[in-house]
C-alpha cells in the first residue's frame, strides 16, 4: 500500500507472523489456521504504516472436505429385531447414507443352505448374502427350506471410498402357520 510500509496483517483478527515491511517492501507473512469441515471464511486485513494506518480487507472462502474415514450409517428397517415371520418369504429393507455416497448395501442370513434364492451368494462364515447397489435397499429371501426356529440376519453397507459400516445384526423367528384340525 503505497510506500509507507506495512504495520501489521491480521487473519481472522489475529496478527500473522512476519507481517511488517518498510517502505515499498513486501511482507511475506504467514499464518496457520484450522479449517472446519465445509465452508470457512478467512478474513485478511492489512494495515499500512502511514499515520492513520489505512487498511484493506479481503475475505477468502475455502471449502474443506475432510477425508472420509467412516463407513455409512445403516439401519435395518425390515424385518425388525425379534420379529416373528409367518410365511416363507422374508422381506428385507434398509436405509444407508454416507457423505461420500453409498456404494452398496448387503443383506445376510445365517442358513445351512441357499434354498431357492438364485440372486443370493455365499455362504461366508455361514451367512448367505444379497448385494443391492441402488436405493431403496431391499431384498427378498425365500426360506421355505428352513424349519421353524430363530435365525440371525444382518445388514451392512460400503461407501464409495471403500469404508464399511459396522454390521447391524438382528434375530428373527420363523413360525409356520398353524392349522386347526377338527
Ligand atoms: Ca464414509
Amino acid at each position: 500500500m503505497g510506500n509507507s510500509g506495512i504495520s501489521k496483517v491480521k487473519v481472522n483478527g489475529v496478527r500473522a507472523s512476519g507481517d511488517t515491511a518498510r517502505g515499498d517492501g513486501v511482507a511475506n507473512w504467514e499464518m496457520t489456521i484450522t479449517l472446519n469441515p465445509g465452508y470457512n471464511k478467512i478474513i485478511v486485513e492489512a494495515f499500512d504504516d502511514a499515520p492513520n494506518k489505512n487498511s484493506i480487507l479481503k475475505i477468502i472462502t475455502v471449502k474443506y472436505n475432510p477425508p472420509d474415514t467412516t463407513g455409512p450409517e445403516v439401519k435395518l428397517i425390515k424385518p425388525q429385531h425379534l420379529s416373528v415371520i409367518v410365511g416363507n418369504i422374508i422381506e428385507f429393507e434398509a436405509t444407508a447414507s454416507d457423505p461420500s455416497g453409498v456404494d452398496c448395501v448387503i443383506f445376510c442370513i445365517q442358513s445351512p443352505s441357499l434354498g431357492n434364492n438364485p440372486d443370493w451368494s455365499g455362504p461366508i462364515e455361514g451367512f448367505y448374502y444379497y448385494i443391492d447397489e441402488t436405493p431403496p435397499y431391499s431384498a427378498i429371501y425365500d426360506w421355505t427350506h428352513l424349519g421353524d426356529g430363530t435365525y440371525s440376519i444382518g445388514v451392512l453397507a460400503k461407501d464409495k471410498v471403500g469404508r464399511w459400516s459396522n454390521p447391524v445384526a438382528a434375530i428373527i423367528e420363523k413360525r409356520l402357520p398353524k392349522f386347526l384340525y377338527l
